[in-house]
């Protein structure tokens, strides 16, 4: 059986973590919400917010382009079990991993979880690429400012992305 490990705070103690949702191919809008709600019922989590939807240029990437939203998720869940209950959000979605940055039918990228930093070859927290990404920064700004240094948003300004309006509820 797999080892269960519990937030620093203790077995049960929620933590906030931020979640990044990425898709580029399919119904892209249907899969980041479809994410959302299945995120919503795992037992013991919350929603505490949700970002806009943005449309985005891809980033290190081909194909068409990115829907992105971030989400932040109020959660028992161990960060490594958060990881791997995401990647079966993405595997219930269709994902495949053909290549790296392939296009994607869902991402779910743990951006942030708490105040941890977590450096396992499974896990990098805070995201390795995230200080680098505007499709990353600016909706993390809209629901939390103050995890966004004013100075890296700045500097992706030239990251092209459009900000689509509220998607969520
Ligand atoms: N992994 C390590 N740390 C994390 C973390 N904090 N969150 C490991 C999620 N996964 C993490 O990920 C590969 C491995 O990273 C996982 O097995 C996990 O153990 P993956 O999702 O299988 O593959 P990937 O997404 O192709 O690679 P990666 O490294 O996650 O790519 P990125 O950096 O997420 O970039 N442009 C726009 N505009 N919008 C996008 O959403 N996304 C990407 C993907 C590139 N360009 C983009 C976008
Ligand atoms: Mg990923």
């Amino acid at each position: 059986m797999a080892a269960v490990s519990f937030p620093a705070g203790g077995p049960g103690t929620p933590v906030s973590a931020w979640i990044g949702l990425g898709a580029n191919l399919g119904d892209a809008r249907a899969a980041l919400l479809g994410a959302l709600d299945a995120m919503a019922r795992w037992p013991g989590s919350r929603l505490l917010r949700v970002s806009s939807l943005y449309r985005s240029a891809p980033v290190d990437a081909g194909g068409p382009d990115y829907w992105n939203a971030v989400a932040e998720l109020a959660t028992p869940l161990a960060a490594i079990d958060l990881l791997h209950a995401l990647q079966a959000i993405e595997q219930a979605a269709g994902r495949e991993r053909p290549y790296r940055n392939a296009p994607r039918t869902l991402d779910l990228d743990v951006l942030l979880y708490g105040d941890e930093r977590i450096d396992t070859p499974e896990l990098t927290v805070p995201h390795p690429r995230m200080g680098e990404r505007a499709f990353v920064l600016q909706p993390l700004a809209e629901i939390a400012p103050g995890r966004v240094e004013p100075a890296r948003l700045a500097a992706v300004q030239s990251q092209r992305i459009e900000r689509l309006g509220p998607f969520w509820p």
